[in-house]
């Protein structure tokens, strides 16, 4: 006899066999890919090479900014393309990787594409449309945890820049207050480990900062006020967008401060990050309260990002936008203070220029 577990199918399986109605398949990660983004479409193409034969191409909207991103680019070199729009056929088949159809920070629904399937990890509430294929484990803490998964279940070894792509994926995963990790993400760290070069991975969590990174530090330090356990930050300048997100990280690790929002001008939007200790509220949430009416957002309990379009040109944001923000900020948190403390006080900072 067989055992029940022997005849279900994997997720892998099912995604396959939905594949196997196509020519080709396009894999889309979000906009300014980041690590899990990048990890998973890799893991999931070189799943379908494996396994189907079937030509894929990985593709994402926007660029990759962040220092240790840029050098996991180039030594680790996935295989993905950054473009500005996408034309597909209907015998291509669209996946989705760390973004889902509700999104628009992803060239599938910008361009009016129906994906066949989602890989994602993220909360998201949009309607669960019917898609051919769905697998969203909010409880994973990378996404390329479900793919790493895929591989292991179809048991395909990943080489090694694969491997340590994953790994770094679920680092970058696991910051700040999100350090959770599920069993599945445990399990394919270890299986990752076998494969993964240490060495590579130190070496991108070390990557080398332009000068300007620097300044965007410190000028937003300079710029940040606390309202009891609430930090807000409109950084004066940002040299890229990942350093809304990078700010929000570091802030966030400010002893007694449990809710964080960062904010800069990038190209025109208003580009924001929030964060939340556990225990002090679900940052997607705040976010979203912050922001209704404003602007979109996503993200996960404790990290989240959102933005506003359109807010005009130079780095500095409206007096009454910057009011705006902050006085929803302050109330989605129930903070009733009105003057905020800087986080380093302005006779500090004149003294020691
Ligand atoms: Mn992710």
């Amino acid at each position: 006899m067989v055992a029940a577990t022997d005849l279900q199918t994997t997720p892998s399986d099912r995604l396959l066999e939905v594949l196997e109605d196509y020519e080709r398949v396009l894999v889309v990660m979000h906009d300014n890919p980041d690590p899990d983004a990048i990890a998973t479409g890799w893991a999931i193409s070189c799943m379908i090479e494996e396994r189907l034969g079937k030509p894929v191409r990985l593709i994402g909207g926007g660029a990759i900014v962040r220092a240790e991103n840029k050098h996991m680019v180039e030594l680790l070199s996935p295989p993905i393309e950054l473009v500005t729009d996408i034309d597909v056929v209907n015998t291509t088949a669209t996946i989705l990787v760390d973004c889902d159809i509700g999104t628009t920070n992803q060239l599938a629904t910008r361009s009016g594409i129906v994906p066949i399937g989602v890989i994602d990890h993220h909360l998201n509430d949009s309607d669960p449309c019917e898609l051919r294929f769905k697998d969203v484990r909010t409880d994973a803490a990378a996404s390329a945890s479900i793919a790493a998964g895929y591989l292991r279940e179809q048991k395909i070894e990943p080489g090694m820049k694969l491997a340590t792509a994953i790994l770094y994926a679920i680092r970058t995963e696991t910051c700040g207050a999100e350090t959770e990790h599920s069993p599945l993400d445990r399990s394919v760290v270890k299986w990752l480990t076998a494969f993964a070069d240490p060495e590579l991975l130190a070496e991108i969590e070390n990557a080398p900062l332009e000068r300007a990174y620097f300044g965007d530090v410190v000028l937003a330090i300079q710029r940040t006020f606390v309202y009891d356990d609430a930090a807000l930050c409109f950084l004066p300048r940002a040299s890229g967008a990942e350093i809304v997100g990078e700010m929000a990280d570091l802030l966030a690790r400010c002893r007694g401060v449990g809710r964080v929002l960062c904010a800069a001008i990038i190209d025109g939007d208003l580009l924001l990050s929030a964060r939340t200790e556990r225990g002090s509220g679900n940052a997607a949430e705040l976010l979203q309260a912050t922001l209704v009416g404003l602007g979109g957002c996503g993200g996960h309990a404790h990290r989240a990002g959102g933005k506003i379009p359109h807010v005009g040109q130079g780095q500095k944001i409206s007096e009454d936008l910057h009011e705006e923000i902050r006085s929803r900020w302050l109330k989605a948190c129930h903070v009733d203070r009105k003057r905020g403390t800087r986080l380093v006080a302005r006779h500090e900072i004149v003294e020691n220029l």
